[in-house]
């Protein structure tokens, strides 16, 4: 039998890992290109992908400020669902949700996607309508709504604080069981590598500074590798979506704001659903490496720092405790945040500008995670044939001036 020396070991890793092929090409930038999408997240990633996988538009770069899944997508807490209460949001949604469990097989990658269902708990009597009105709006809509009493919860999560006692106490739930999480940092890599084998390039460190607009046409991007031409600009940059679209002389309905999540230390497994409390204010799952994974409010200010503030945090910690008494002696290893792009009416913008050439997705806000796969395969769509994927019109820009909009605060789950 061979015997591996603590020296043998750390040589063969080092041989192992330096024969390691890449996971996707670090291209030069070309002077031109058919499209190009600004932003490397999931949903400019997966944007490319199926643009030139399902339209055959492969002249494609993806342009990164700095690395790939960096933003938001490496962010979030990963929880997917597609139980919003109108129809427009819910087609979306749904359309997303079912391209979930083929994804791993479609880009060769496991994205871990674990439908392990997701629970939104009700605390009070208004709390339980309105979730009863969505649930049943979701069956209608054929979405695999139900709803829990107090004992259903209980069942499902021992750990949760059931007490009639509790300041809040838990009346019910609505239960999605085909809502689940994923692997964040998957999803972008995967969509990167499949992207890439399908001659998409992927340009990171690279930042886009300016929009060249002539004659009302986009003509191209300011980079900070050089002026890039392309016949359509298609921006996908979440929170900074306001400042790209200044650089073309718009102005959208959006405010950027911070989000934050923490990380436990790693628990045995305790949690095997997604639980969601609007009132007390939290939601929570767990890691398949045992973490908490915990995600907080959208903090009251808009800013660009991808972090926020104590007080947030504090309140959603103490909601935690208030929902599972046992998590208290728990220990917190991290914490970060995001910045999110909120819509007035809490859905996204996805399609063309007054601005020829130059599109938007974007407005995801809190919960762009779970529509991945759905909002890259309708907005290639859109890019592809010049007009909006059926799924997408509703969700145009022009909504906030005919005052279409489609409201969806109830459903975003999170409180801003
Ligand atoms: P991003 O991943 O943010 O990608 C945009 C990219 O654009 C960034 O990488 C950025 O660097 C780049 N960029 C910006 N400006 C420029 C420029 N000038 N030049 C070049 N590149 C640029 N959603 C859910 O569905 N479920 C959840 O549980 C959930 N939890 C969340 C928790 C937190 C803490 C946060 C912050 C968000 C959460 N979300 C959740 C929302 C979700 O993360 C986002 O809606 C989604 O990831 C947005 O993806 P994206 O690809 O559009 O944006
Ligand atoms: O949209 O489901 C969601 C969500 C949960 C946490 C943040 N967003």
């Amino acid at each position: 039998m061979e015997k591996y020396s603590l020296f043998s070991l750390v040589k063969h890793g080092r041989r192992h890992h330096e024969t390691w092929q890449r996971a996707w090409r670090d291209p030069a930038p070309k002077k031109s290109y058919d499209t190009v999408i600004v932003g490397g997240g999931g949903h400019g990633l997966a944007t490319a992908y199926y643009l030139a996988k399902v339209h055959g538009v492969r002249d494609v770069a993806v342009i990164e400020k700095g690395y790939l899944g960096g933003g938001n997508t490496g962010r979030n807490t990963t929880i997917v669902r597609s139980n919003y209460l109108r129809d427009e949001a819910a087609h979306l949604y749904d359309f997303a949700l079912k391209m979930w469990p083929g994804l791993s097989q479609d880009l060769n990658f496991n994205v871990m996607f674990s439908p392990r269902g997701v629970m939104n708990l009700g605390h009070t009597l208004h709390d339980l309508r309105e979730i009863e009105r969505r649930v049943n709006a979701n069956r209608l809509n054929g979405i695999d709504g139900q709803m829990l009493d107090t004992a259903g919860v209980e069942e499902r999560v021992p750990l949760l604080n059931c007490s009639p006692d509790a300041r809040y106490p838990v009346l019910g739930a609505s239960w999605q069981p085909s809502g689940g999480v994923a692997r964040h940092d998957a999803v972008a890599w995967g969509y990167a590598r499949a992207a890439d084998s399908q001659g998409v390039d992927l340009l990171q460190q690279t930042e886009v500074t300016g929009i060249r607009v002539r004659n009302g046409s986009a003509e191209g991007v300011e980079t900070s590798r050089g002026f890039i031409a392309a016949r359509k600009v298609a921006c996908v940059a979440a929170g900074h979506s306001g400042v790209l679209a200044a650089m073309a002389g718009l102005r959208l309905p959006i405010e950027s704001r911070p989000l934050q999540a923490l990380v436990s230390e790693p628990l045995k497994p305790c949690l095997d659903t997604v639980v969601m409390s609007n009132a007390v204010h939290c939601y929570i799952s767990q890691a398949d490496k045992g973490d908490l994974v915990i995600g907080a409010g959208a903090d009251m200010y808009n800013g660009y720092g991808q972090r926020g503030s104590f007080s947030t945090i504090e309140h959603t910690l103490q909601a935690v405790c208030e929902l599972f008494p046992s998590f208290s002696r728990v220990r917190m290893n991290r914490h970060w945040g995001g910045i999110v792009d909120i819509c007035p009416d809490a859905c996204p913008i996805i399609g063309q500008t007054p601005v020829e050439g130059l599109y938007f997705n974007c407005g995801w806000g809190t919960g762009g995670f779970k529509a991945t796969p759905g909002s890259g395969y309708v907005f290639a769509d859109t890019l592809a044939n010049e007009r909006p994927h059926p799924l997408a019109a509703p969700f145009a820009l022009e909504r906030f001036a005919t005052g279409a909009l489609v409201d969806e605060h109830g459903a975003a789950g999170v409180a801003h």
